[in-house]
């Protein structure tokens, strides 16, 4: 049996990889859902943002830095149960397994928003910048929203183990 040569051209370059695809998906590799900002009472210095980041490459990615310019600093934290106590610890970055997500919700990872530089009202827009160990950024916008009251998580103004 004999193949059409040109069969076997198409073949060959359907089983081609595609350099250019390849490095445009691992831009698109990290998704960012449900991100919102913690509403907190006027002139409370600090907040947090929480929100889901997932992967869908297949390398591990670590988020890195975060910034927003509604806040003089933000970094990159995570909660300890330290006897009994929880406390908030900054981390170097939070990791997003390939394939996986990570939650950064109350009581676990989250961005600290700190020296906050205007009030944050329910509804409002709060722009983030996240930065990942690939080079890549993300820019998200997250919602300002009351926090759950079923759960007494610490609020940033208790936040012990922190210096300023
Ligand atoms: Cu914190």
């Amino acid at each position: 049996m004999r193949l059409h040569p040109a069969l076997i051209i198409l073949a060959a370059a359907l089983t081609l990889p595609l350099p250019t695809l390849g490095s445009e998906t691992s831009e698109t590799d990290l998704t960012i859902a449900g991100a919102y900002v913690r509403m907190v009472p006027p002139g409370t210095p600090n907040s947090a943002a929480f929100m889901t980041i997932s992967n869908r490459g297949s390398s591990d990615r670590k988020l890195i830095q975060a910034e927003s310019p509604v806040a003089r600093k933000a970094e990159l934290h995570t909660h300890l149960n330290d006897q009994g106590v929880m406390r908030m610890r900054q981390v170097a970055d939070i990791e997003i397994k390939a394939g996986a997500q990570t939650e950064l919700k109350p009581g676990g990872y989250h961005v600290m928003l700190l020296d906050l530089q205007q009030a944050l009202k329910e509804g409002d827009s709060v722009v983030l910048t996240l930065r990942f160990d690939d080079g890549s950024t993300k820019e998200i916008d997250a919602a300002v929203k009351k926090p759950p009251t079923v759960m007494n998580a610490p609020t940033p103004a208790t936040h012990g183990a922190m210096k300023y």
